[in-house]
């Protein structure tokens, strides 16, 4: 295991000083509930004043075990010492320029970067954007472009972004797209792979997604297949092995471009540093965001120079895009990946919780499937002798973690999925306690 090489040196504790939400947070989302659009959610409604290493600690001091990392973004750590360092030194330089304006080396460094840790080592180029949903804007944007056609096929349970496009293109309703509409057009949903629910090898399911594409599309009409490596708000769904790279051979064979989604599954996250490399696909183009610059906004697009340079000059930017502020932070947090081994200290985290779950599953067959790699590790939760989704399950469980100062995520279509996203500078001791608290819940609510 790896020291806590995240944050402000907090102690690596769980800690509850009140009740969760404590009067501080409590005042907080008053305010936030009188100042801030309803629509604006929250999962766990607490004031957050400082985290790093494993831990969340609150404005009431309550210490709380991180099992989220903000959604897979800060697999470093929060305020990972050489990404505070770096994000300083930038600051003190310059804030802004606009890239495309007057351009700087931190934005050039960070594309050199991605074109040499990106699955492939074909000749590559990156464009880079502010949030994951950009990053697939971009990438539709450039496939279109490339191939001079319009279709896009997603897949049953993707998640993509909330802008209007990735909105069209992520299948899940509530609380997605639900009165948002309408959407854009030629975005068409073909069958993924499930195998805990559709009992396909991966080559047979690919075959089903084909015959829709072929049956339902046409090749000659599509610009490209876009899939998550693996799932991630859809419920950590692992396709079968030989699924992807039976699309991508199609995808290859018909001159369709071939995108992996790996906002959420890149960076040292599932045990590599792309889930890509577990399956030996190579996608003519990746997107990249949530764990690639320890928490400040950045994302990208990287892939097979020929199709990246389709696009005319003046094509592709944004104000903001390539913050310098961002990239400074993207190349230390790239840099501890590598130095920090932190590719291994994923798969330690992965073998940790799914030997735990394992010996639960033994005596709990509400414990459905168990899933995921590296600290992408997934739960799902169905009724006793059953594999209906136990959605309310599922709910008591992440309020009775909320409750004992965990921070832990749910997910699914279904929303019967709890996810295990730790940062990756979490310790051992505080991984346990926080699963411990789960295998709690799991008694509480027999
Ligand atoms: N692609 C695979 O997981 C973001 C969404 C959180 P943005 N997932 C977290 C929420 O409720 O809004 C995500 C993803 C995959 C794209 C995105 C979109 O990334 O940075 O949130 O735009």
């Amino acid at each position: 295991m790896v020291d806590v090489i995240g944050g402000p040196s907090l102690p690596q504790e769980r800690k509850l000083v009140t009740s969760i939400p404590g009067p501080k947070s409590q005042e907080l989302i008053a305010r936030k509930n009188a100042a801030v659009a309803a629509g604006v959610g929250v999962a766990l409604p607490v004031s957050i004043v400082a985290a790093g290493g494993g831990v969340m600690v609150d404005a009431d001091g309550n210490s709380l075990i991180d099992l989220g990392s903000g959604i897979a973004v800060t697999g470093v750590g929060n305020s990972a010492p050489a990404v505070v360092e770096a994000v300083t030194a930038q600051v003190q330089q310059f804030t802004h320029t606009c890239f495309t304006v007057t351009p700087y080396e931190g934005y050039v460094a960070v594309a050199e970067k991605l074109n040499e840790v990106t699955p492939g080592d074909h000749e590559k180029r990156s464009a880079l954007f502010n949030s994951g949903a950009e990053a697939v804007e971009n990438a539709i944007k450039i496939a279109r472009h490339f191939t001079k056609k319009n279709a896009v096929v997603v897949f049953d349970h993707a998640y993509h972004g909330r802008t209007n496009l990735t909105m069209g293109m992520t299948a899940k309703n509530i609380p997605y797209k639900d009165g948002f509409g309408p959407f854009a057009p030629e975005v068409y949903r073909v069958a993924t792979s499930y195998p805990y629910r559709d009992g396909l090898s991966g080559v047979e399911a690919a075959a089903v997604s084909i015959t829709q594409i072929e049956k339902q599309v046409g090749a000659g009409n599509l610009a490209a297949i876009i899939i998550e490596p693996i799932q991630g708000e859809g419920g950590f769904i692992e396709p079968a092995a030989g699924f992807l790279p039976a699309l991508q051979e199609w995808a290859t064979a018909n001159n369709v471009v071939f995108i992996l989604d790996e906002v959420q599954t890149g960076f040292a996250r599932t045990g590599d540093m792309f889930a890509a490399n577990q399956e030996g696909v190579v996608p003519d183009l990746v997107t990249t965001a949530k764990g690639i610059a320890g928490g400040l906004p950045l994302s990208a697009v990287t892939g097979r120079a020929e199709i990246m340079d389709s696009a005319h000059a003046g094509g592709l930017g944004g104000t903001y895009t390539g913050s310098p502020i961002a990239c400074a932070a993207a190349l230390a947090t790239i840099d501890t990946y590598e130095k920090e081994n932190l590719t291994e200290r994923a798969r330690e985290i992965g073998a940790i919780i799914t030997e735990f779950f394992t010996e639960l599953q033994k005596t709990d067959d509400r414990i459905g499937d168990i899933r995921g790699r590296g600290a992408m590790m997934a739960v799902e939760f169905v009724e006793s002798g059953t594999t209906t989704p136990a959605a309310a399950l599922t709910s008591a469980i992440a309020k009775h973690a909320a409750n004992e100062a965990v921070i832990l995520l749910t997910c699914g279509t279904y929303g019967n999925v709890v996810r295990f996203l730790p940062p990756l500078s979490i310790s051992d001791e505080l991984l346990r306690e926080g699963l411990q608290i789960v295998a709690d819940a799991l008694k509480a609510n027999a």
